[in-house]
């Protein structure tokens, strides 16, 4: 029987290679892993329990205020890296100012706390998605430039999927793994070691009700899509469709329109997280010119073309 290592286990064990390490990372990567349980809890139950589905603002059955799962999710985040105490302050996409923990800690966090969440009334995989930047600015409280930094400053990003199981993976910089949650015994143990992305895949995901919308390179790429039989899976929910191409291979787009040039998707805590992870992983992310990771951000929300996967489809696709 093979080894089981947990994640707590491989994050200390990987901790050595940050030189100098003082373990806040690690203390902070042991916060999100807390929250993803308690999340992934609550995901798995949101069909049972009123109190947890739906639109914010109505009363559940205790006459509460009833609390949508991805501002649960949201506060819930922000409440363990508050007390956690190495983050400073958070971006979060529930949001629309900085969150401030006035705690001088070094990092900021930007996170989009439930993706997909729309899809939770019908019981399809959503996920969690997060960055760690080290903080740049001087001051007594964080800046937005310290939100500001392009994508390849990041020192860690990671993705939790609430789906058949509950995965957190992550990567620091030093290779991408994945932890399965064990709920037998409340544990995440590493079931993905050293991801890597196919570099050709035979699976595109868009969504091709806005097929009409797309400039012509982007139509002639998904036709060709078609002519070399390749498989549409496209199911709504960004980090479960970006998960099963990471293990799989394929590619991943959300295009610009002439309506919506920049898509639909977030720069600071959808693209660059999962552009981080892709590449680490051996694929690549653009926004249909440029990498991901090099775009200079100018605010908090701003969204960006996301074209994401194996290496071969990406390059393909940016040249369309
Ligand atoms: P559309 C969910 O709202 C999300 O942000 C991603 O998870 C998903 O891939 C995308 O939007 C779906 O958007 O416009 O295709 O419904």
């Amino acid at each position: 029987m093979s080894e089981i290592k947990t994640l707590s286990e491989f994050i200390v064990e990987r901790q050595g290679e940050f030189p100098g390490a003082t373990g806040d990372l690690s203390q902070l990567l042991t916060a999100f892993r807390l929250a993803a349980k308690i999340v992934s809890r609550e995901a798995n139950k949101a069909g049972l329990l009123a109190d947890i589905l739906g639109a914010a603002g109505n009363e559940n059955v205790q006459g509460e205020q009833q609390q949508k799962l991805d501002v649960y999710a949201n506060d819930l985040f922000i409440r363990m890296m508050r007390t956690q105490g190495a983050v400073c302050a958070v971006a979060s996409e529930e949001n629309d100012d900085i969150v401030h923990f006035d705690n001088g800690g070094k990092y900021v966090v930007t996170m989009d706390p439930l993706d997909g969440s729309s899809n939770i009334d019908v019981n399809v995989s959503i996920g969690t998605i997060f960055s760690i930047y080290p903080r740049v600015s001087t001051g007594p409280k964080a800046t937005l430039e310290d939100f500001l930094q392009p994508g390849s400053k990041q020192i860690a990003a990671g993705y939790i999927v609430y789906g058949s199981s509950t995965m957190l993976v992550y990567s620091t910089g030093h290779g991408v793994n994945g932890f399965t949650l064990d709920s037998s015994i409340g544990t995440f143990c590493l079931s993905h070691p050293q991801m890597t992305t196919p570099a050709e895949g035979t699976i595109y995901s868009v969504n091709e009700g806005n097929y009409l919308d797309f400039s012509d390179g982007v139509r002639s790429y998904i036709d060709d899509c078609k002519k070399k039989r390749m498989s549409a899976r496209y199911i709504g929910s960004l980090v479960a469709d970006f998960h099963r191409n990471l293990l799989k291979g394929g590619i991943y787009m959300y295009p610009g329109t002439a309506k919506a040039p920049n898509g639909k998707l977030r720069l600071l805590y959808e693209a660059n997280p999962l552009a981080m992870l892709v590449e680490q992983a051996g694929g690549t992310a653009t926004d249909g010119t440029r990498r991901i990771l090099d775009l200079k951000p100018t605010e908090l929300h701003q969204r960006c073309p996301l074209y994401i996967g194996s290496k071969n489809m990406v390059a393909a696709a940016t040249k369309s």
